[in-house]
């Protein structure tokens, strides 16, 4: 509690899922004591995930935008004019990210192709970029990437998924090694099945296809990965978290599920 208290985090994709655990997770750990910055496209879900954090955590500071983070230009401005007390990032949640479809290469519609691509990959690379330089300047700050065992693993009908999580995973092992002479921390967390509203995107709202993804099994939830982002970002500075591959027990791999 004491290593958070008072940190900026920042967390794309922060309406649902991961993301609004992960809200949720570094106010219980710090007891409020914390500044989140909460982005997604959808604004009034924040708001309601904002009220409800300030009910349960009076001292919690919460300032929440709707920000697409595929709207690439508006970042640097966002950044540049957001509250002064807000302006000091300490944690960078590169939440934001979807999957879109399971059709094999040949089939797979060129907006999903570029959805995909556009979310996890582009908005990722951006937001990290334009957040850096604040970090470089304290020389501290800590760089979450939300990968995937997509990331570990390709299967059949994830060729575009599993590319956008392999190309998180190289992009963060690179930009690791370009800050080894930095406090700065790339931590990437590559989750199995979590339940969380990802299979009804992937599976454009086919709740039965979804449901599907998690049947007869004790999935992962977005709180127990939260519990490792915070986990995470909150060890000792000469600590880096720098990889964590989490299942569900259930789970070893994409293609070892065991539904009892
Ligand atoms: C989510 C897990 O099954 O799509 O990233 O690879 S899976």
């Amino acid at each position: 509690a004491e290593r958070l208290a008072n940190k900026v985090i920042l967390i794309t994709g922060a309406s649902a899922g991961i993301g609004q655990a992960t809200a949720l997770e570094y106010c219980a750990a710090s007891n409020g004591n914390v500044k989140l910055i909460l982005l997604a496209r959808r604004l009034e879900k924040l708001e309601e995930i904002a009220t409800e954090l300030k009910k349960q955590y009076p001292n919690v500071k919460v300032h929440y935008e709707k920000l697409d983070v595929c709207d690439y230009d508006k970042v640097e401005p966002f950044l540049n004019n957001l509250p002064e007390e807000f302006k000091s990032i300490d944690i960078l949640v590169n939440n934001a990210g979807k999957a879109l479809g399971v059709d094999k290469v040949g089939d797979i519609a060129q907006e999903d192709v570029e959805g995909m691509f556009a979310t996890n990959v582009l908005a990722m690379i951006n937001f990290t970029q334009k957040v850096l330089p604040i970090f470089k300047k304290k020389n501290s700050g800590d760089i979450v990437q939300l990968g995937s065992m997509a990331g570990r693993y390709s299967y059949t009908g994830g060729s575009v998924y599993c590319a956008t999580k392999h190309s998180l995973r190289a992009f963060s092992d690179s930009l690791r090694m370009e800050l080894i002479d930095t406090n700065i921390r790339v931590i990437e967390i590559a989750p199995g099945n979590v339940e969380t509203e990802f299979s009804m995107i992937r599976y454009k709202g086919n709740s039965a296809a979804a449901g599907k993804v998690y049947e007869n099994t004790t999935p992962l939830y977005a709180d127990d990965i939260a519990e490792i982002i915070v986990y995470a970002t909150s060890r000792k500075q000469n600590t880096v978290l720098a990889q964590a591959l989490v299942f569900p027990s259930c789970q070893a791999s994409p293609f070892h599920l065991h539904r009892g």
